[in-house]
C-alpha cells in the first residue's frame, strides 16, 4: 500500500531506528506502526536508548557551534532547499500521513503545504532576526537589543500532525541558529523518519554537520530526558494538557523555557444574525475534519435560540451524508481514529453525556465490516449538552460536536465560549459588526485564535499558532514567534571618555 512511497522518502530496513542523518545506531526496543486506515503492520521501529540519546544531544551540541557561526540568510538557504525538496514530495509524504495517521489525503497534503509554507516564511524571516534601537538616557551611549541562537531545541509532538507540527519548530529554530532535536510521537513514527531523512539528505549535501537535526524514538521516558535535560534551553511540545503540565514542571525545575501547544475546547458561537450556510460548512468541517483530532476541532457550538431548531437540523441533516472510510479514498469525507484505544475513548465520551443528561442527536457507531477491518472508525456524533457537564469541560479527541442554546445578547455566548479551562481557539459567525468587534475585544473571546465568519481549525502559519489557559500559552508558527528560539541580549555602547551612571547617580572617588 504505502511500499513505493516509503521507498522514494528513502526509508528503508536500514534506517527504521536513531537517527542523526546518515549514522544509524539505535539499539532499543521495537514500536510498531499500525495504519489505522486498514489496520495493517506498516513497520517496526527500533527505540532510543539512553547511551544513544547521550550520543544525540553530545552530536547535536557540537553541530550547534558552527551552525550559530554560519550567517542568518544563508541558514535560510538550508530551509529553503528544505521547502522545495517538500513541494516535490507533496503527495509522497501527503499519502504516508495519511495511511500512518488517518486523515483525509487532501489533508495529508495540506499538511505538508504547511510545511512548505513555513519553510518560506522562515527564509524571508532568516534576513529579518530583528531587535530594536533605543535611545539611551546617557550621552555618548548607544543601546540596541539583539537575538542569539538559543542552543539546541527540543521538539514533542504529536500524532495528529506528525509532520507540520515539526517544521514549524524546526525552520524556525534552524534559521534562528538552533539545533534541534525531535521527539515524535510514537503513533507516527515512520512520518517521523521520513521528515528527519528529507533534511538529513539536505545537510549532508550542503556538507553540514548531521547533529543540526536529529530525530529520538520511544515513548514518555524518552521525551522526559529531553525535558529534564539542562543542555536543552527550550522544549516546545504539543499535545494533552496532562503531558504539558509533566513537561512543564521538570522543565520549570531546572528552569527552562518551554513553548507549549497543549488542549482546546474550541467553540462557534452563531448569533441570530449568522449566515447559515457558510455557519454549516465551518462546524461540519471543524468537527469531522481530522475525525476531530486537531486542536482546534470545533468541540461545541453556541447557538442563539431562535436558529437553534434550524442550525439543529441542517447539521443532523448534513451528518447523515457524511461518507465515512479509507481516507485515501478522495469521495470520503471522514477517515478512521488513530487506533482504538481513541475508539474506546470516543465510546467513553459518549456514555459520560448520557449519564450527564445529554440527549444524543446523531449516534455514536463503531463501524464493522468491509473497509472498516482496523476497528477504527466511527461515526461522527452531535450531542444536545450544558456547558457545564464535565464532559463538554474536557476535550474529547474525537468527532463529537456539542450544541449549546444560548440566550438574549451576544455577552452571554461568549460567557458560555470562555467558561473552558481551554482557550485556544474561538470563532463566531456572525452578519453584524456589533457583535463581532464585542467578540474580539478585551471582554470577548480568551483564546489565542478568534476568527469571524470561519470556523475553528484551519489557521495559516502566518499568524503566531498557540492559546491561553490550559492551552499553555505557547507561540509558534507565524508574527513574531521566532523570538522565543533566540535569546535576547540588552547592548550598551559608551563612546566617551566619562563613565555617567544611570539614573543620573553619583558615585566620586
Ligand atoms: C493542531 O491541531 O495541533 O489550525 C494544529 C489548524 C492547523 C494546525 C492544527 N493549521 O487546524
Amino acid at each position: 500500500m504505502i511500499n513505493k512511497e516509503l521507498k522514494i522518502l528513502g526509508i528503508s530496513k536500514a534506517n527504521l531506528g536513531t537517527s542523526t542523518g546518515t549514522k544509524q545506531f539505535a539499539k532499543g526496543k521495537f514500536i510498531t506502526s499500525y495504519s489505522p486506515v486498514d489496520g495493517k503492520e506498516i513497520a517496526q521501529v527500533q527505540c532510543t536508548t539512553k547511551k544513544e540519546y547521550e550520543k544525540v544531544i553530545e552530536t547535536a551540541q557540537q553541530a550547534q557551534l558552527s551552525w550559530r557561526n554560519i550567517p542568518a540568510p544563508q541558514r535560510g538557504e538550508i530551509v529553503r532547499q528544505l521547502g522545495d525538496k517538500l513541494r516535490q514530495l507533496k503527495p509522497t509524504l501527503g499519502k504516508l500521513v495519511s495511511y500512518e495517521m488517518g486523515k483525509s489525503y487532501q489533508e495529508g497534503m495540506g499538511e505538508v503545504q504547511e510545511m512548505i509554507d513555513i519553510c518560506d516564511f522562515a527564509v524571508g524571516l532568516s534576513r529579518q532576526l530583528y531587535g530594536n534601537t533605543i535611545h539611551s538616557e546617557r550621552p555618548g551611549h548607544r543601546m540596541y537589543d539583539q537575538y542569539h541562537p538559543l542552543g539546541i531545541v527540543g521538539i514533542i509532538s504529536a500524532f495528529n500532525f506528525p509532520v507540520a507540527v515539526w517544521s514549524w519548530n524546526a525552520a524556525l529554530a534552524l534559521v534562528c541558529g538552533d539545533v534541534v532535536v525531535w521527539k515524535a510521537s510514537e503513533k507516527t513514527p515512520l512520518c517521523a523518519i521520513a521528515c528527519q531523512q528529507v533534511l538529513a539528505e539536505i545537510l549532508k549535501q550542503n556538507k553540514l554537520p548531521e547533529g543540526i537535526s536529529s530525530l529520538i524514538t520511544g515513548d514518555a521516558e524518552v521525551g522526559n530526558w529531553l525535558s529534564e535535560d539542562k543542555r536543552i534551553p527550550l522544549i516546545s511540545a504539543t499535545g494533552s494538557t496532562r503531558m504539558g503540565k509533566e513537561v512543564a514542571v521538570k522543565v520549570a525545575q531546572r528552569l527552562g523555557k518551554t513553548l507549549l501547544e497543549l488542549g482546546g475546547n474550541n467553540a462557534i458561537i452563531v448569533t441570530e444574525e449568522a449566515d447559515l450556510k457558510m455557519t454549516l460548512i465551518g462546524a461540519v468541517f471543524g468537527a469531522v475534519g481530522t475525525a476531530g483530532q486537531r486542536c482546534t476541532s470545533t468541540r461545541r457550538l453556541i447557538v442563539h435560540e431562535k436558529i437553534y431548531e434550524q442550525v439543529k437540523k441542517s447539521l443532523v441533516d448534513a451528518y447523515k451524508q457524511l461518507k465515512i472510510g479509507d481516507p485515501l479514498d478522495s469521495k470520503n469525507h471522514m477517515g478512521p481514529l488513530i487506533d482504538q484505544d481513541a475508539v474506546a475513548m470516543y465510546s467513553k465520551a459518549v456514555q459520560s453525556i448520557k449519564a450527564e443528561g445529554g440527549k444524543i442527536l446523531v449516534k455514536e457507531e463503531v463501524l464493522k465490516g468491509k473497509g472498516y477491518e482496523s476497528c477504527c472508525y466511527v461515526r461522527p456524533v452531535i450531542a444536545e449538552v450544558e456547558n457545564h457537564f464535565a464532559i463538554v469541560q474536557a476535550e474529547t479527541f474525537a468527532p463529537i460536536l456539542y450544541l449549546i442554546k444560548y440566550k438574549g445578547d451576544v455577552e452571554n455566548a461568549i460567557a458560555l465560549q470562555n467558561e473552558v479551562a481551554q482557550g485556544l481557539s474561538s470563532a463566531i459567525m456572525t452578519t453584524n459588526l456589533r457583535q463581532a468587534e464585542i467578540f474580539l475585544s478585551q471582554n470577548g473571546s480568551d483564546c489565542g485564535i478568534a476568527n469571524v465568519n470561519i470556523g475553528t481549525s484551519g489557521a495559516e502559519i502566518g499568524g503566531a499558532f498557540g492559546g491561553e489557559k490550559e492551552t499553555g500559552g505557547g507561540r509558534e508558527s507565524g508574527s513574531d514567534a521566532w523570538k522565543v528560539y533566540m535569546r535576547r541580549q540588552t547592548n550598551t555602547i559608551n563612546y566617551t571618555t566619562s563613565l555617567p551612571l544611570a539614573q543620573g547617580i553619583k558615585f566620586d572617588f
